[in-house]
């Protein structure tokens, strides 16, 4: 290329900005422009249609105007410019009718709010724990306790009551294709509807930050047809298999009568700790840790015999470190957890 060097840096500058533009364009857990799953979310996505379609007329005819003026009103040879103070006709006009176009718009804002915060009799009552760095998700008329997978049936309408305990900080539930974000605030309740339109998989973040793993505080939502959400339901209400193997046994001794217990637990055994994620159907769960790892051997390995060193900040102490297991007590720990279907 030939140019000179400041049209080079200015071409520069130009892809540098493209660059930012195609990564807001990415279609990662964030994305909210790609389409909208749920009643709730398309609703308020035809309410910012209309929204910005009014804001796109009034740009153009402001700034309309402000181009014919700059030109037709320019400096000339020998021409004064007009002198005046004020006018209360056009100010009034100016203020009437921005005035008008809010009220206008008031109506259909406050009308969406109340129909996406509407509870059907027959919704699905799920209550929302937020947790440094997890979520809990309870279904109190399923008998369900889970955590950072949260399973939806398609078409029936959730009704999602989201709190943080008392000792912990503020979070903010998030699935931006499913639901607008909504503070859990620790020892208040609030509340969001999801009414999912399709099935599939939606990531959800954290949104408020909350400590040194914030960005890892993740969640997914699995939309489910009818009967694979009520296998789901079934799977979940049982309670853990008792292992058969003999390292899994040893395993499952350790966890017991060891920290684990007083921080997690698994149904059907002395463990009934809630400081952490309930484990009855550990392997259930495709990753673990707030969404963040892929639930195999492998990482749950790492992740008992040192999980602050996987994920800075986590409550969950290093069991090698602090809770003093030695490396074979983690093989025979995880092997205990590979059971938990
Ligand atoms: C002081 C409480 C505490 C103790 C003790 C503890 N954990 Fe945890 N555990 C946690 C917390 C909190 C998390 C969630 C951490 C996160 O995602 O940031 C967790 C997460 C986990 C997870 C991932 C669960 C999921 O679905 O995300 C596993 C598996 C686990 N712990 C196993 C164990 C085992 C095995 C022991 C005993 C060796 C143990 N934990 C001891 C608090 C504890
Ligand atoms: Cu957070």
């Amino acid at each position: 290329m030939n140019g000179s060097p400041a049209a080079k840096r200015r071409l520069l500058a130009l892809l540098a900005l493209l660059a930012v533009f195609a990564i807001a364009c990415d279609t990662g857990p964030q994305d909210f422009l790609k389409s909208q799953a749920s009643v709730q979310t398309q609703k308020a996505d035809s309410l910012w249609d209309v929204t910005f379609a009014i804001a796109v007329f009034i740009f153009v005819v402001v700034e309309g105007l402000i181009i014919y003026a700059l030109i037709r009103f320019r400096q000339r040879p020998g021409r004064e410019a007009a002198q005046f103070h004020g006018n209360t006709k056009v100010e009034i006009i100016l203020t009437v009718i921005p005035s008008l176009i809010l009220a206008g718009l008031a109506v259909p804002t406050v009308q969406t709010i109340f129909e996406n915060s509407k509870q059907p009799p027959d919704a699905l009552r799920i209550q929302v724990v937020a947790k440094q760095f997890w979520w809990e998700f309870n279904y109190p008329d399923l008998g369900i306790v889970t955590a950072n997978e949260l399973h939806l049936p398609v078409d029936q309408t959730a009704y999602i009551e989201i709190t943080s305990p008392t000792n912990d900080v503020i979070h903010s539930f998030w699935v931006p294709r499913l639901t607008g974000a909504q503070d859990a605030v620790p020892g208040r309740t609030n509340t969001t509807v999801i009414t999912p339109t399709a099935t599939g998989q939606f990531w959800g973040q954290c949104k408020e930050f909350c400590g040194l793993s914030h960005s890892r505080m993740r969640l997914r939502v699995f939309v489910e047809d009818r009967s694979t959400f009520d296998q789901w339901v079934a799977d979940q209400g049982e309670e853990a298999a008792e292992p058969t193997d003999s390292l899994a046994q040893q395993g499952q001794e350790l966890f017991v009568n060891g920290q684990c217990a007083a921080c997690h637990t698994i149904s059907g055994t002395n463990a009934a700790g809630t400081t952490g994620p309930n484990l009855t159907h550990l392997m259930s769960r495709r990753t673990f840790a707030g969404a963040i790892f892929r639930m195999n051997e492998g990482n749950l390995r790492d992740w008992v015999a040192d999980a602050p060193a996987m994920k800075p900040g986590s409550i969950m102490p290093s069991g090698l470190k602090s809770m003093g297991l030695s490396q074979s007590d983690v093989d025979a720990i995880v092997a205990y957890l590979l059971t938990l279907e």
